[in-house]
């Protein structure tokens, strides 16, 4: 069935980019909104807005029912969920189909099996896709379990089912630890997620976290758009992604892509999804998820390859069929995705909402800002701060982390304070640069201190200095070569302090 008309179930930067790939393929669009949101851009930029309550989004954009009356109301015949709120949430995909609706992701079956993180380990299994060593049941006898921690090796770690996207983790160092962390592991988990299920997997200690794109038709095809690397993350928030990943060789890579589709398989997927894998210093991978949405970072996959991500997954809602083949599909080039978040990062990142008092987007050659705000605009303390997505594209890695940065200082946001000084610490340091690096990069480089704009370049140096000593005796899993000073070019970064 073509879609006449969608409704988008979701704010800000996301709903966004999905209204501007409806207009372009000639579809009506309809936008949700809460009080706070009445002079969004995504509001603005639709054919029609519905207002579906108050601010929270317990009152408005996670109201399964508010949702699916405003697209009755309004005659569209499909939602596409964006990420977050209610895309992975199948009793939401249940009420859409029940309401004779069309849901714009997969089905309700494919968001259970995978939302459960031993069901999808097992779904893998059987398709031989490797798996970090460990329990692939619900731990039920905890002498079993210790039995099999000690051959697996410590550290281990113990994952709740429910859990995913680090919630529910715990590392044990050592079997005399290993009952009482179980005990602690069940019981937080049952709390957390109302259901006490846990396994055991061997600790990777320097993972890399790379992620496969793919997509899934009604008529059998199932393809791989490559991966992306999102290694540099702090506390489970991705900040930096990156496609095609620095150390990827294309056998790998093809390895990798394949088994992302033996995992679609696995579920029946059906439109977008990702495919995560950790890859440890070997360069081995071993599954760990599949997230069932589309995700924040898919622009740099739609950079190098050269698909709307979003036009497919209308599509494959409506019966089409994937629009390309497999054999079609080849890397071009280089792209680079910072998240620009109204957080402190000289204060532990604390959100640091406001007005925007001043907004000035960076442009020109292979720059791409995906937003949801303008100047004027106060940020919400509701919903996630992050205020853009800021992408670049070039030939090569070089050529992006050298765009990336210029498009940064390019960028001028006054009224909070924003990850965009982070961002270029990441983009000049040496560790990012060569690619040596793994899902500990912030942890082990970044010092608040790196960013304070009023410092003298000798204080950076020493700084800097300090910081390599410290790390040196800090255990951690790389060689720190040597700790750049950021960059001390003038920036709005800077001028925004002033
Ligand atoms: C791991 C791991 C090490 N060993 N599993 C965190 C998010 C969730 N998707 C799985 N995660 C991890 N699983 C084993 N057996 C380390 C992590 C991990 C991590 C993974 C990807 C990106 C960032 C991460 C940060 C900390 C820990």
């Amino acid at each position: 069935m073509k879609f006449t008309k969608i409704l988008v179930a979701n704010r800000g930067e996301i709903a966004v980019r999905i209204l501007r790939s409806a207009r372009e393929m000639g579809i009506r669009t309809v936008a949700v909104y809460s009080d706070v949101d009445r002079d969004a851009p995504h509001v603005r930029q639709a054919d029609e807005a519905v207002h579906i309550g108050n601010a929270p989004s317990s009152e408005s954009y996670l109201v399964i029912d508010k949702i699916i009356r405003s697209a009755l109301e309004t005659g569209a015949q499909a939602i596409h969920p964006g990420y977050g709120f209610l895309s992975e949430n199948p009793a939401f995909a249940r009420a859409v189909k029940a309401a004779g609706l069309v849901l714009i992701g997969p089905t309700a079956e494919a968001m259970e099996m995978m939302g459960s993180k031993l069901a999808a380990k097992a779904a893998a299994k059987q398709y031989g896709i490797p798996l970090v060593p460990g329990t692939d049941e619900a731990i039920s006898d905890v002498n079993e379990a210790r039995q099999i921690a000690e051959q697996v090796g410590f550290p281990i770690l113990i994952k709740a089912s429910a859990g995913g996207g680090g919630k529910g983790m715990r590392i044990v160092e050592q079997v005399s630890q290993f009952d009482e962390m179980l005990e602690r592991a069940v019981s937080e988990a049952r709390s957390a997620f109302g259901d006490g299920s846990v396994f055991i997997e061997r600790y990777v200690g320097s993972p890399r976290h790379i992620e496969i794109q793919v997509l899934a038709d009604n008529h059998g095809n199932v393809v791989y758009l490559f991966e992306r690397e999102c290694s540099v993350q702090r506390r489970h928030q991705k900040v930096v992604e990156e496609a095609p990943s620095a150390v990827l060789t294309p056998e790998k890579r093809e390895a990798m892509g394949l088994c992302a589709v033996q995992v679609a398989r696995a579920c029946d997927y059906r439109g977008a999804g990702t495919v995560e894998f950790l890859l440890d210093e070997n360069l081995d991978f071993y599954f760990l998820e599949m997230n069932t949405r589309l995700q924040v970072e898919h622009p740099v996959t739609e950079m190098i390859t050269g698909v709307d991500l979003v036009r497919e997954q209308i599509r494959i809602a409506e019966g089409e069929p994937i629009s390309f083949k497999q054999e079609d599909l080849r890397i071009n080039g280089h792209a680079i995705e910072v998240r620009v978040y109204a957080e402190d990062p000289a204060n532990n990142f604390l959100p640091d909402i406001g007005t925007l008092r001043r907004y000035v987007r960076p442009q020109g050659p292979g720059v791409r800002v995906d937003d949801g705000y303008e100047e004027g605009m106060d940020i919400p303390i509701y919903y996630d701060p992050m205020i853009s997505k800021l992408i670049v594209w070039a030939d090569n890695r070089d050529a992006a982390m050298d765009r990336m940065i210029r498009a940064i200082d390019e960028y001028l946001i006054v009224g909070c304070e924003t990850t965009l000084g982070f961002c270029r610490f990441v983009m000049n340091h040496e560790a990012f640069r060569s690619g040596r690096f793994d899902t500990h990069f912030v942890k082990f480089y970044f010092q608040p201190e790196f960013l304070r704009p009023e410092l003298e370049p000798e204080e950076e140096k020493a700084l800097a200095v300090l910081a390599h000593a410290l790390q040196a005796g800090s255990g951690g899993s790389i060689a720190a070569e040597k700790v750049e000073p950021p960059a001390s070019s003038l920036s709005p970064w800077k001028l925004n302090r002033s």
